[in-house]
């Protein structure tokens, strides 16, 4: 056991003097946010979700995850302001309740998160904790919905 920890520590303090050089070395603050990321990892399952908006199409990558602490990445890769809303629904991506067959009622659906209209070329980030079941994924700018920004987004049992 006492060489257990000697080694520990020995390997703690060259992580700490690595990071030390990094940070001296760049004024980015990347080292600093991946050491905390690690340290929520090891707390809970996380996962992160790539969401690409643009005229008329929504994608997620991956399209489904592991109950917990979700991510969702939300690049505006179109050239005019979107927005991503997070809704739980059984029903079919393209079936959901509509205002006047141009947008998504949101009096109708469980709207778990949303990420408000943004610019084209931006980036945004919106986390939840997600329980199982199914999801769809929709921007509700007027007319977007029904254009085709919707996907479906599956949370499954976390092992
Ligand atoms: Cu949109």
């Amino acid at each position: 056991m006492a060489v257990n920890n000697r080694n520990g520590r020995r390997v703690a303090v060259l992580l700490a003097t690595l990071a030390g050089l990094t940070l001296a070395g760049c004024s980015s603050s990347e080292p600093a946010s991946k050491a905390t990321a690690t340290t929520a990892a090891s707390q809970g399952v996380m996962t992160t979700v790539g969401v690409t908006l643009k005229e008329f199409s929504l994608t997620a990558v991956p399209a489904s995850g592991p109950a917990g602490s979700v991510t969702f990445a939300v690049q505006n890769s179109g050239l005019i302001p979107h927005e991503l809303l997070v809704v739980k629904s059984d029903l079919r991506p393209d079936q959901l309740p509509q205002v006047d067959q141009k947008r998504v009622d949101e009096t109708k659906v469980q709207v778990l998160g949303e990420v408000a209209e943004f610019d084209a070329g931006k980036k945004q980030e919106l986390t939840l904790t997600l329980q199982p079941g199914k999801y769809v994924l929709l921007c509700n700018v007027v007319s977007h919905y029904i254009s085709g920004m919707y996907t479906a987004f599956e949370v499954t049992a976390s092992k």
